[in-house]
C-alpha cells in the first residue's frame, strides 16, 4: 500500500477528566493490534495533558482541534503552532466546518493555520466539504475544489507533502447520513486529481480521510475504496469499542 489508513477522533467538545481516562485507556489498549492503521485523537485544548500521559508509550497519536493563524502576540483566547509543537501534538485539525460556519472561517484563514501549524512540524488535518444546497445545486466539485485551491496557493509542494485532507460533506456531519462509498470516493478522486495537477507524487501519497457520520457499519466500504485513506470520527470515537471498530474497518 502507498499510503497507510489513518483514523482521528475529532472529539469535538464533549469529554471530562473522567470519561476520557477511560477512554484513552481503551483506545491505548486497542490500538496495537490494529497496526499498520494509524489511530489518533484530537481533544480539546485543556485535555491535550491527559492525551500525552495517557498515550505515552502507546502507538495512538494525538492532537489538537484548532490553532491561531498569527505566530504570536496578544491574541486572547488564541493558541498558537509553536506551543501546540512544544507540548508534543502531531496533529491539529483546521477547517472544520463547524469552524467555518460559527466562527466564519475563509478559505485563506484556513490555508494560513495549516502554513502556522506545518511551520512547527505539526500536520495539519484540512477539512473541506459541501452543504447539502451545494450537492443538489450540482456544485459540490466546484466548493471542494474552491477550498482545496486555497492551500495549493499557500503551500510549497514539500509542505503539501506533509498535510492530511479530510472530506467532510457538512450535510453528513453529526446527522446520521453518511455519504456513500462511491459518492465519497468521487470526491476523493476529484481533490486528489487537483493536487496531482501541482504535484503528482504528493498526490500519491496524500492521506485523504472521510468524514461525516462514519460507524462501525460502514466505515468498511468506505474504507475500501481507493482513495479513501481512513476517516476522521466524530460522534463514534466517543465510545472506545466503536473507535477500535471503525479502526479495524482500516485494515
Ligand atoms: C464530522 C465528524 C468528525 P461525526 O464533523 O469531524 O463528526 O462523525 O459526528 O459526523
Amino acid at each position: 500500500r502507498v499510503r497507510q489508513k489513518l483514523v482521528v477522533g475529532n472529539w469535538k467538545m464533549h469529554g471530562s477528566l473522567e470519561a476520557n481516562g477511560g477512554l484513552l485507556k481503551a483506545v491505548a489498549a486497542g490500538a496495537g493490534a490494529l497496526q499498520p492503521v494509524q489511530l489518533a485523537v484530537c481533544a480539546p485544548f485543556p485535555y491535550l495533558a491527559q492525551c500525552q500521559s495517557l498515550l505515552a508509550g502507546s502507538p495512538v497519536q494525538w492532537g489538537a482541534q484548532d490553532v491561531s493563524a498569527e505566530a504570536r502576540g496578544a491574541f486572547t483566547g488564541e493558541v498558537a503552532a509553536s506551543m501546540l509543537a512544544e507540548f508534543g501534538c502531531q496533529f491539529v485539525i483546521v477547517g472544520h466546518s463547524e469552524r467555518r460556519t460559527y466562527h466564519a472561517e475563509q478559505d485563506s484563514v484556513i490555508a494560513t493555520k495549516a502554513l502556522r501549524a506545518l511551520e512547527h512540524g505539526v500536520t495539519p488535518i484540512v477539512c473541506v466539504g459541501e452543504t447539502l444546497a451545494q450537492r443538489e445545486a450540482g456544485q459540490t466539485e466546484q466548493v471542494v475544489g474552491r477550498q482545496l485551491q486555497a492551500l495549493l496557493d499557500a503551500l510549497s509542494v514539500e509542505q503539501l507533502g506533509r498535510i492530511v485532507v479530510a472530506y467532510e460533506p457538512v450535510w453528513a456531519i453529526g446527522t446520521g447520513k453518511t455519504a456513500s462509498s462511491a459518492q465519497a470516493q468521487d470526491v476523493h478522486a476529484y481533490l486528489r486529481g487537483l493536487v496531482a495537477s501541482r504535484d503528482a507524487g504528493v498526490a500519491q501519497r496524500m492521506q485523504i480521510l472521510y468524514g461525516g457520520s462514519v460507524k462501525p457499519e460502514s466505515a468498511g466500504e468506505l474504507f475500501g475504496m481507493p482513495d479513501i485513506d481512513g476517516g476522521l470520527i466524530g460522534g463514534a470515537s466517543l465510545k472506545a469499542e466503536d473507535f477500535l471498530a471503525i479502526g479495524a474497518a482500516g485494515r
